[in-house]
């Protein structure tokens, strides 16, 4: 097996690779970093010195391919499977694109904050961005509800890489700050997601890690 993909079970941008991958049953091995030990720290930090993962390592192609979108986008063009993640065609390729960098930066950014804040120590609180962050999230949900709607994944009737973005964020979103009672088209949609089997999967295999999400 060619594929390593070294991530973290509760990690949500972690998740979003997982999903691509569980998606088109692509074999790879999953090896799970724990960053709080130096030794895997240090590993990780050898494939990727910015020291984020999700990173998939590909020893038959001799690359290591950091950054949830990069990877999809990997699989997709070396590892196709059945549900492509992004368009050939011109225009709705950067739809997808653009709606996979809707999901990352306006609500998986915003979100990761707001969890990191929870984690910050009494006295470092930075209550400025935890409201701008709350801010950027109520707009994302106002935009989704409207997209939404009418539509069953975040393109259309394909699920794409938008999908994969949207899970995890909108997972943790409504975590962090929660829109069943105000968004239902958010709602079904998140719904939507996981049921899907591959996110499913993902949140089966994360349960034995919840406990370590910081609660409120
Ligand atoms: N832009 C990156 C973000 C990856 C990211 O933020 N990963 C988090 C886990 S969800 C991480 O590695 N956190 C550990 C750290 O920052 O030390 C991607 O899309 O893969």
């Amino acid at each position: 097996m060619s594929l390593t993909l070294y991530y973290h079970p509760l990690s949500s941008f972690c998740w979003k690779a997982l999903i691509a991958l569980y998606e088109n049953g692509t074999p790879f091995k999953p090896v799970s970093v724990n960053l709080g030990d130096p030794d895997e720290r240090a590993a990780l930090l050898k494939l990727w010195p910015i020291g984020k993962f999700p990173v998939l390592r590909d020893d038959a192609r001799n690359q290591t391919v950091p950054e949830s979108s990069i990877i999809i986008d990997y699989l997709d063009r070396y590892y196709r499977g059945q549900t492509r993640f992004t368009p050939a065609d011109g225009d709705a390729a950067w739809q997808t694109r653009l709606k996979d960098r809707f999901y990352d930066l306006y609500v998986h950014l915003p979100t990761q904050a707001i969890v990191g804040n929870r984690l910050r120590p009494a006295g470092a609180k930075d209550p400025h961005g935890l409201e701008e962050a709350k801010a950027r999230l109520r707009t994302c949900y106002d935009m989704i509800e409207a997209e939404m709607a009418a539509k069953q994944w975040g393109m259309g009737e394909s699920f794409t890489i938008a999908d994969c973005s949207a899970s995890p964020s909108l997972y943790y979103a409504n975590r962090v700050l929660p829109f069943r009672d105000t968004h239902r088209h958010v709602a079904a949609y998140l719904d939507r997601l996981m049921a899907r089997p591959a996110f499913a999967r993902v949140l089966d295999e994360a349960k034995p890690y919840a406990h370590l999400f910081p609660e409120e």
